[in-house]
């Protein structure tokens, strides 16, 4: 590239992000934003599972997609202008898919380690390799740093809200390095306060063989004549600062340096102290916290007396470059307003958004899934049944043990009638043809309507309006008549009075016995003997049966008001229970037919009357010429 080696980051670079980390890119590109860049600073994802994709993030108010490659070798011919990446692998792929990074050595100048509990070998070797090579290695254990105006490695930084405060949208004059990103922050936010904030700031991560030290970074500031200030955030554990301390007295390090080590406090104990990071621990006197503070000040470094006095000396120093003119402060401008996400936003009811749907039944959000908020454990609990679930899902209350019975049992008289029936036949004809189970459940639930299985509904209001508006049976048929209607609920293709459909029976039966009343039922027996005794097929049928049944439950049960128990009717509910119920049976079919490997069926042709009589001569619309 043309940058200086001093500059790896500037705000033209560009990056790849190893590892699905949506948060981390959006995260990185709204800081862009923030600064102003022209393009963002990730070019691209590299995942090696799931295939060549793309994903989308915004830009600002807008929205950008970004290519997800498979291997770095195509991201690396695909996007040449690219130079840094970010490596947030696990600990156990970090090495191999660094390693295959840095083949690239000629393109890929800078790579960020993330994964913390790499093993120290692989490190070391990592470290090796890339020192040969010349290529810049950040981490491993470390969010990584951020260069105010340009570059922001990963999470570097915290939440937009702490990088606006702490300016780093834009270019301070202070170069620091430090072990830990959380420490980053805090020097961020005191940088901010008292100097005119952070230049660059690399986070070197607290394992024992970073893939850069401390010296190598702030080499690079000492180069870099727009950094005018140094600071060193070191801590117990150790001998790094103590290269560092060479470089000031060999003049390698001119730049005025304020330096503290951290983990002066583990004089305090008795034991050997081991701080957050692996290499926080001091094996000899030298490595102690205050043994390198001591060293620094003698060296020359602006050390201050506790950590809580660094500020002032870090204001002091900063104040002194003003004076000298070194550091010519410029003024302020506002960063353009990166727009908040809308979950976070909501999150702190900021605002609000009509929602689009309703739903009143069911909830799955919290610990335990609720049906019309019982949990389901109570639902096992108070052992409800089936009819039980039905009556929560489908009516929103728990039905007395009488009332869910009565569920269950038209679900299981309901189950199944036979190949024959018209649904059936659907069903087995689909799965003859090859297909899927729900493709042949559907094709058979198709057929339920008015005249098979679906005319729950309709009889529930046929009859329940007769007797509402006071005919007598006779004069419910014969208007019906007059009025060219069949009646819903009545007749049956085979069933008849001489042979009757103990289906039918046992409801009856069953309603008798433990209905409050069953008063529509009894008007629907009337009108039987009327039909039959015209035609002793037109019998109040399975469909006409549970319909009457169901009324008498919804308005006799206590569970219901009246204009309830008509709605309930109105919006198709026992139409509901044949097809819940034959659904099982539909199932069974499909199932039936994939077990003996029925072929394709195909009717034969002669038992379909094929009659063009009317058609022999096709008729011509309009002129042929
Ligand atoms: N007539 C069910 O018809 C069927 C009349 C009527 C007054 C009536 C027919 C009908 C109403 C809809 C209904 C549910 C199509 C049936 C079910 C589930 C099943 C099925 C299974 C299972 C039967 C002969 C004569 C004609 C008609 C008159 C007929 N129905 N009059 N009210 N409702 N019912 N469907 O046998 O003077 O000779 O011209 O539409 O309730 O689907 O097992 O198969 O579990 O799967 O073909 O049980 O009744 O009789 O249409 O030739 O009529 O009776 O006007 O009079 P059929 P048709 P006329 S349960």
């Amino acid at each position: 590239g043309t940058r200086p080696a001093y500059r790896p980051f500037d705000a033209t670079t560009r990056s790849f992000v190893y590892g699905l980390q949506p948060r981390a890119i959006q995260g990185m590109l709204d800081f862009d934003y923030s600064c102003g860049r022209k393009a963002p600073s990730v070019a691209a994802m590299i995942y090696p599972f799931g295939g060549h994709h793309i994903q989308k993030f915004y830009w600002g108010t807008k929205e950008t997609l970004l290519p997800v490659y498979t291997s770095i070798d195509e991201a690396v011919e695909k996007h040449p202008d690219v130079d840094v990446v970010v490596n947030f692998a696990s600990s156990r792929s970090v090495y191999s898919s660094t390693i295959d990074i840095l083949k690239f050595s000629s393109q890929i100048r800078s790579i960020a380690i993330i994964a913390e509990g790499v093993p120290e070998r692989h490190a070391r070797e990592l470290l090796w390799r890339a020192q040969d090579l010349g290529v810049l290695v950040i981490g491993p254990a470390t969010v990584g740093g951020i260069k105010p105006g340009c570059f922001r490695i990963g999470n570097s930084g915290g939440m937009m809200d702490n990088i606006i405060a702490s300016k780093l949208y834009r270019a301070g004059c202070v170069g620091y390095v430090s072990k830990s990103g959380g420490m980053s922050n805090e020097l961020n936010n005191i940088l901010s306060l008292v100097t005119n904030g952070t230049y660059e700031g690399i986070a070197i991560g607290g394992d024992r063989y970073p893939g850069s030290t401390f010296i190598d970074h702030l080499l690079r500031y000492e180069a870099d004549p727009q950094c005018k200030m140094l600071v060193l955030l070191g801590e117990v554990g150790g001998v790094e600062e103590y290269r560092v301390i060479e470089a000031v007295k060999s003049g390698r390090i001119t730049k005025p340096i304020v330096a503290w080590a951290i983990g002066t406090c583990a004089k305090m104990f008795d034991t050997e102290v081991q701080f957050g990071h692996a290499g926080s621990m001091a094996d000899s006197e030298m490595e102690t916290a205050d043994a390198k503070n001591k060293a620094m000040r003698a060296a020359g470094f602006v050390v201050p007396d506790t950590f809580e006095e660094l500020p002032q000396a870090l204001k002091d120093t900063y104040q002194d470059l003003v004076k000298k003119g070194v550091v010519v402060e410029k003024e302020e401008s506002d960063p353009p307003v990166i727009p908040m996400d809308y979950k976070w936003a909501q999150e702190l009811g900021l605002i609000r958004k009509p929602a689009a749907f309703i739903s009143t039944i069911s909830d799955e959000r919290g610990q335990e899934l609720l049906y019309a908020g019982m949990r389901i454990s109570d639902v096992f609990k108070e052992d409800i049944g089936l009819g039980g679930v039905v009556s929560l899902l489908w009516f929103k209350r728990r039905l007395p043990p009488w009332a869910t019975k009565f569920i269950e049992m038209v679900l299981m008289l309901t189950a199944d009638h036979g190949p024959a029936v018209s649904g059936a036949m659907n069903t087995i004809v689909a799965s003859r043809a090859g297909k899927d189970l729900i493709s042949s459940l559907a094709s058979g639930l198709l057929t339920i309507g008015s005249r098979f299985g679906g005319a729950l509904d309709e009889a529930a209001s046929m009859f329940s309006q007769a007797r509402d508006t006071g005919l007598t049976p006779r004069e419910f048929v014969d208007n019906s008549r007059k009025a060219n209607k069949l009646i819903s609920g009545i007749g049956h293709k085979i069933k008849s009075v001489n042979n009757p459909d103990l289906r039918v029976e046992l409801v009856k039966e069953y309603v008798r016995k433990n209905f409050p009343s069953h008063s529509l039922l009894d008007y629907a027996l009337a009108v039987e003997k009327v039909t039959t005794a015209k035609k002793d097929t037109l019998i109040l049928n399975v469909d006409g049966c549970i319909a009457v049944c169901f009324v008498d439950l919804l308005r006799d049960s206590g569970a219901f008001t009246p204009e309830e128990a008509d709605e309930y009717i109105k919006i198709g509910t026992l139409n509901g229970l044949f097809v819940l119920g034959r659904s099982i049976g539909f199932i069974g079919h499909h199932l039936d037919q994939k077990r003996l490997r029925a072929p394709l069926y195909r009717h034969p042709a002669d038992d379909i009357f094929i009659n063009m009589a009317d058609v022999s001569q096709p008729r011509v619309l309009g002129r042929m010429q």
